[in-house]
């Protein structure tokens, strides 16, 4: 029998304070990064100008690192301690003291790059390429947040073992199980970052050498850059496999299938980086064509959850008497904010999702490579689909640490709040696919490129995504009015935690889920194949490195 976890076990207060921690500064960054988003579409619709000499690349730097690496790593890191918390068991002191040490590790390492980047000294946007260098401060800022979530993550492995240790024999509780395999993605993954960082782009930033090897870090960096979408997505996924079944009323297709899903993930995420190289010189095209097909089984267990969302929909459906192929898609809860505010992000992801495989394909990616299309794509994967579920799950997970009520109210505004976000991010994100296909440049500020027909042709879309980009912002704040009601304003109360079963419960997860050995030994096995050749390859033809440039 797998375990089910008691509603009314409610995640302990002083662990409650942990998360919270890590949300008051994930959403910070995220008034912030929404604020630098919304500049950077009116500059690119032709129609504005930055004050005060404000540079483009230095907000687009400032966006880009606050929603893709601030937000989501506060928010992910807060999330899954009190999914452990909650599943596993309240963190221990010595957990608990480890997730404050994470936290303000992270949150120093945020000051000092977030010093760097608005005093203008480190406009290299989030990926961070060299040979654009940016002041040491910046990378060391860096390293410490990714210390500070390896510290952060020791605490939900350290609960997770302190549960099976007390339970052998025993499947780990799916939410618990789930962030942990996270957890250690996220490890492994970020040993790419960590060595390009420490061995290349701190050295050469402080000018003990003089010069970098491109590829070397640009390799490194999508060693990490992949797994770093799916640490994005799999807390959206825990909360679609997880909560929304609770929510809904309805049960978890499969227990095991869910945690197939999350192991997939740790094997197949990271030997893909090359599909974000498929145009770079210097790789060889076979090593490419072999991390492409490895891309291609990373989408599996995407399939794999879209098929058991909808097996959960419409077993739901049927149970409430909905006829017809669609007829379970009445009977959901509308008008509940935790659900359809992550529901409109499933839905997002399905188009999402479709793009991504245009853009593995070597083909179809030289058309889209480095245009808006990309930036269009990841709007709709991390802006959306993963955003609106991090949104519809604070609905419920903020007023249970605080110890209030989403009020009536606040759960219409907060579907309001979603829809406005579907709306925004149609006309922002289908007119950046479609300016991608024109040929429209992404990371680069407004243009018209000597008055080229071409250039000319992409201001309505530019023009469409400012419209869009300031819809978007309307959500952040409305997004933000909820989210303060809930930390400090709404009745006192009790929120649910709501953490579904699965259909069958007498389905046991088979105990080889957790042999970790086994994971991370075919992990290592996967890694080391896709990129030992092709790396031996790239430091026997390096070329002499770059200097430094600073083009703003
Ligand atoms: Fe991607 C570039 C390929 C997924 C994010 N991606 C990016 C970048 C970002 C990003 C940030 O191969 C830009 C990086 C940069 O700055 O350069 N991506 C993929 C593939 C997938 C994929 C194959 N990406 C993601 C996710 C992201 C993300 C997830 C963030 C969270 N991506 C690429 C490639 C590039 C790239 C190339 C480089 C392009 C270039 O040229 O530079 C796959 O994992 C996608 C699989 C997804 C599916 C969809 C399953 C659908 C589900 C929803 C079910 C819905 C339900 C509701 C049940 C197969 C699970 C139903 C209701 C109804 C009413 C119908």
């Amino acid at each position: 029998m797998i375990n089910s976890v008691s509603a009314k076990v409610k995640v302990d207060p002083k662990d409650a304070k942990v998360s919270m921690a890590h949300f008051y500064v994930a959403f910070i960054a995220l008034a912030l990064g929404g604020l630098m988003g919304l500049l950077q579409v009116l500059v690119r619709s032709g129609k504005f100008e930055l004050p005060l000499g404000i540079g483009y690349y230095e907000i687009l730097t400032t966006h880009g690192v606050l929603m893709g690496l601030i937000l989501t790593t506060f928010f992910i890191m807060g999330f899954q301690y009190a999914a452990v918390s909650k599943t596993a068991g309240t963190h221990s002191n010595a957990a608990r003291r480890a997730g404050w040490i994470g936290f303000w590790l992270m949150t120093i390492g945020t000051l000092m790059a977030a010093a760097m980047i608005l005093t203008n000294k480190a406009s290299v946007l989030y990926t961070f390429y060299a040979p654009l260098q940016a002041h040491w401060i910046f990378y060391l800022g860096l390293t410490l947040v990714v210390v500070g979530s390896w510290v952060d993550g020791a605490a939900q492995i350290m609960t997770y073992a302190k549960w099976r240790k007390n339970n052998p024999g025993k499947p780990s509780p799916l939410l618990s199980f789930m962030a942990v395999i996270n957890t250690v993605m996220w490890i492994v993954a970020t040993l790419g970052v960590a060595s390009t960082v420490l061995f290349q782009l701190l050295p050469w930033s402080l000018g003990l050498v003089d010069r970098v090897d491109v590829l070397v870090s640009r390799t490194l960096f999508w060693y990490f850059g992949h797994p770093l979408v799916y640490f994005w997505l799999l807390p959206a996924y825990m909360a679609w496999y997880v909560v929304i079944p609770k929510v809904i009323g309805g049960k978890i297709f499969s227990d095991s299938l869910a945690r197939l899903t999350f192991i997939l993930f740790l094997l197949f995420s990271v030997p893909v980086g090359f599909h974000h190289q498929l145009m770079e010189p210097g790789i060889d095209p076979a090593w490419k064509f072999i991390q492409v097909i490895l891309t291609f089984m990373v989408v599996i267990p995407s399939l794999m959850t879209a098929f058991s969302l909808f097996a959960t929909f419409e077993r739901y459906g049927r149970s409430k008497g909905a006829k017809g192929l669609f007829g379970w898609f009445k009977v959901l809860p509308w008008n509940d904010a935790r659900f359809t505010v992550p529901f409109i992000g499933m839905v997002a992801f399905i188009p999402a999702g479709a793009g991504g495989i245009v853009n593995a394909s070597n083909q179809m990616d030289q058309v889209v490579h480095n245009t808006i299309w990309v930036t269009g794509h990841f709007h709709l994967t991390v802006a959306t689909a993963v955003l609106l579920t991090f949104l519809g799950v604070s609905y419920w997970l903020v007023p249970h640490l605080t110890g209030r009520k989403l009020t009536k109210s606040m759960n219409k505004l907060a579907i309001i709040q979603g829809w406005v976000w579907f709306i925004g991010m149609t006309f922002m994100s289908v007119a950046m696919h479609l300016e991608g296909l024109l040929g429209g440049p992404r990371r680069s500020s407004f243009s018209t490129y000597g008055n080229s027909q071409q250039a000319l042709d992409w201001i309505p879309y530019q023009i469409a995504q400012a419209v869009g980009g300031s819809i978007l912002f309307i959500g952040i704040i409305l997004f933000l009015i909820i989210f303060i009601n809930l930390a400090f304003f709404a009745p006192k109360g009790e929120e649910e935690f709501p953490v579904g079963e699965a259909e069958n419960l007498e389905e046991k997860a088979p105990l080889v889920f957790e042999n970790w050995k086994l994971w991370l030994g075919i992990t290592a096995v996967l890694i080391l194949f896709a990129y030992t050749v092709p790396f031996i390859d790239i430091i026997q033809n390096a070329p002499i490195g770059s200097k430094g440039f600073k083009t703003w």
